[in-house]
């Protein structure tokens, strides 16, 4: 999808990005505990506080998305995964159960750094065209997960996978020395009247309450995340890594 300069320029702006001051970022900065230290692990809702991330998110992400649905389609949703060495993985999920009140959803997960299955590349099930049975966690119950077919994604940096939000998938612990960044970005057909205000304003909400009843951190509306979050105010540093 990006060629080897667009890649040097994305893995730029997303060392940037990783840079943010700690609680600079309203819609989530999050870091976790890695064998070597906290990480930020995940930055949500990029688009809106970066030009270049919203330059891939409604141009050739989007017109991947569009392409794969068959429909215009309507960006609602961007991350940047950092998946740093030693960083966790994610356990298997649909993206239908995660986003509230989707009806239709294809993500785009463009690779910022090669992604192989040392570093945690994403797995991907075929044949799922339903929601399937989840556990208290809203991931894919483990039994089921089991009698799925996996295919792993390995993808060069500047690749990109379309998931399908039927599609069941996981991916694993990085267990390499570099990071394994990737962008994910989520589009619902126009059609729907799925925004990106309705969406955030849904998920705070339905993270507010899941913690309130379970007590687990999240950083999405499912708790599907395997690793371990740090208060982003302990990693703060004694000195400022703003520009
Ligand atoms: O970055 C990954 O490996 C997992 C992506 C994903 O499924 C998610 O962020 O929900």
């Amino acid at each position: 999808m990006l060629d080897r300069t667009e890649v040097e320029a994305l893995q730029g702006w997303v060392d940037g990005i990783e840079a943010w001051p700690a609680g600079s970022h309203r819609w989530g900065h999050y870091a976790e505990a890695t064998p070597r230290g906290p990480a930020i692990c995940r930055t949500e809702n990029v688009s809106a506080c970066h030009g270049g991330i919203a330059s891939l998110v409604q141009g050739v992400l989007h017109d991947c998305a569009a392409d794969a649905i068959g429909a215009t389609v309507v960006a609602f949703k961007d991350k940047v995964n950092y998946k740093q060495r030693g960083g966790a993985g994610f356990r298997p999920h649909q993206d239908a159960v995660a986003y509230p009140g989707v009806r239709r959803v294809m993500s785009v997960l463009l690779a910022i750094d090669d992604c192989s299955l040392e570093s945690g590349c994403l797995w991907l099930a075929d044949g799922v065209d339903e929601v399937l049975p989840v556990d208290d966690r809203g991931v894919v119950r483990s039994d089921v997960a089991d009698g799925l077919g996996w295919y792993p994604a390995e993808l060069r940096a500047g690749d990109a996978v379309c998931i399908d939000g039927f599609a069941p998938h996981y991916s694993e612990a990085n267990r390499t020395d570099g990071a394994r960044r990737v962008v994910v970005a989520s589009y619902a057909p126009a059609a729907d009247g799925y925004t990106r205000e309705h969406y955030y304003a849904a998920r705070h909400d339905t993270m507010q309450r899941a913690s309130a009843q379970d007590g687990r951190f999240r950083i999405s509306t499912l708790a599907d995340f395997e690793g371990t979050e740090v208060d982003v105010e302990t990693i703060v540093g004694d000195h400022c890594t703003h520009p």
